[in-house]
């Protein structure tokens, strides 16, 4: 069906860096699974009926611990997977190895080039899946771009991320989306939670494993603060950072000024920071002569989904040499002889140098992936070519069982509450 290059390099099966990895990469999954309960609950409550029975589902979606829980229950639901990863620096290649282990087509391995990124998107495109599951709609630009007679195969797919819902939205806009898509991503239990406490804690880990530096008493810039933003000020100030904001938005800019941020431009705040971190989904964030005024030995990173947002071709440009100094942070040399060092080569700092969010936060995001692909594949083909969100009662049901599995309850209305809230003849 697909005119797939027959001498792929690639076995059937699987494409991952070590095979002898598995174990202990099945430790890491363990480990996830015992801090995810509401997946874990969404596993035990449909193994028996296996409601993903006869789905092919091909995703795209950074390979770690908690994306081997979400893989897995998949597979245990009744699914068949083929999985590639959708950045070429977030594989984990032990968590990689034990999925191949399991059974399921996994194509990724940390480090590979972009010609093999595409490669394993389109292995597994090839195997004629039913569903997609993206993060940066990479897999679904693939089989737009490329594969077109794939998508007629498609039922549908889901999007996890800002960054992929607002391209997709833009497809869909201009008529040339070939399946519809849940937006995973604008589920109240994914953007509210992952976006801000999820990039809030990963972002600063993988700068303090990247860097090992004090925060406390730093001028700490974050540039954008939607939810990922506002996540990343939030932790930087809990460790005694000065935490500056730069934005577009003066609302948001508002925002920011009201929580406790000195907010300005970052033509201003390249002269101040001494660490930043772009968190906008917008390209071009930090550029040439940004980094020139910056102060010597800045520390730059981004935690947005792609790397576009600082510049690096400006920075080697005016760089004299280049030095990978530790683990995922670069020394740049400018010619203007000041230090400046670039986390992870600017891709997200959060995946790249850490491990990504805590399994506790991407429990509630893949409760709404798993769902999401059920819902998909149960009345997807009733479904228009465009973009939807999740119903609120999706939230209210994960955020219920992620709440009792925290040991918490909730009040309940009682009917003359229920009464009360719509009754506009009732005054003081
Ligand atoms: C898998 C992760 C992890 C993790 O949900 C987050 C999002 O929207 C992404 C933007 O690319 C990254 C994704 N994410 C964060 N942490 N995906 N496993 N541990």
């Amino acid at each position: 069906m697909l005119n797939m290059k027959k001498e792929t390099p690639m076995s059937d099966n699987y494409q991952v860096k070590d095979i002898n990895l598995a174990p202990k990469g099945r430790q890491m999954i363990d480990w996830a699974e015992s801090r995810m309960p509401v997946l874990m609950h969404l596993r035990e409550t449909y193994k028996d009926s296996k409601p993903f029975k006869g789905a092919k589902i091909a995703g795209c979606i950074h390979i770690t611990k908690e994306t081997a829980v979400l893989v897995e229950t998949l597979q245990a639901c009744g699914a068949e997977v083929f999985w590639s990863g959708c950045n070429p620096l977030s594989t984990n290649d032990a968590v990689a190895a034990a999925l191949a282990k399991a059974g399921v087509h996994i194509y990724a391995w940390h480090g590979q080039s972009t010609e093999d990124f595409y490669n394993c998107i389109e292995k597994t495109v090839s195997f004629g899946p039913n569903l997609t599951l993206d993060d940066g709609a990479d897999l679904i630009f693939t089989v737009h771009n490329k594969y077109q007679s794939a998508a007629s195969n498609i039922i549908g797919g889901t999007e996890e991320t800002t960054t992929g819902v607002a391209r997709l939205r833009a497809m869909a806009g201009d008529g040339k989306l070939l399946y519809p898509i849940f937006a995973v991503n604008d589920s109240a239990t994914k953007w509210d939670f992952d976006n801000v406490y999820g990039t809030g804690q990963s972002s600063l880990d993988g700068i303090l494993r990247a860097t090992s530096i004090l925060v406390a008493g730093k001028y700490f810039v974050v540039a954008g603060y939607g939810h990922c933003g506002r996540g990343v000020a939030l932790r930087a100030k809990g460790l005694g950072a000065k935490t500056i904001v730069t934005e577009i938005d003066p609302v948001a800019a508002l925002r920011a000024t009201l929580e406790g941020h000195e907010v300005m431009t970052m033509d201003e705040a390249c002269k101040v920071g001494d660490i930043f971190i772009t968190a906008t989904g917008m390209k071009d964030v930090i550029i040439k002569h940004h980094f020139e005024n910056m102060k010597d030995g800045a520390v730059v990173c981004n935690t947005g989904h792609y790397d576009c947002e600082l510049n690096l071709k400006d920075l080697n440009d005016i760089s004299s040499s280049v030095t990978e100094i530790r683990a995922n942070n670069e020394e740049y040399k400018l010619k203007n002889g000041k230090r400046v060092y670039v986390l992870a080569q600017g891709r997200l700092v959060n995946l790249a140098a850490a491990e990504g969010h805590p399994s506790e936060v991407m429990d509630m995001s893949f409760a709404n992936q798993f769902l999401a692909l059920k819902s998909m594949f149960e009345n997807g083909k009733s479904l228009e070519k465009k973009v939807y969100t999740l119903p609120a009662e999706t939230d209210q049901e994960i955020a219920m069982i992620k709440l009792k599995s925290m040991g918490h309850n909730v009040d309940v209305l009682t009917p003359e509450q229920i009464a009360y809230a719509t009754d506009y003849s009732a005054g003081t």
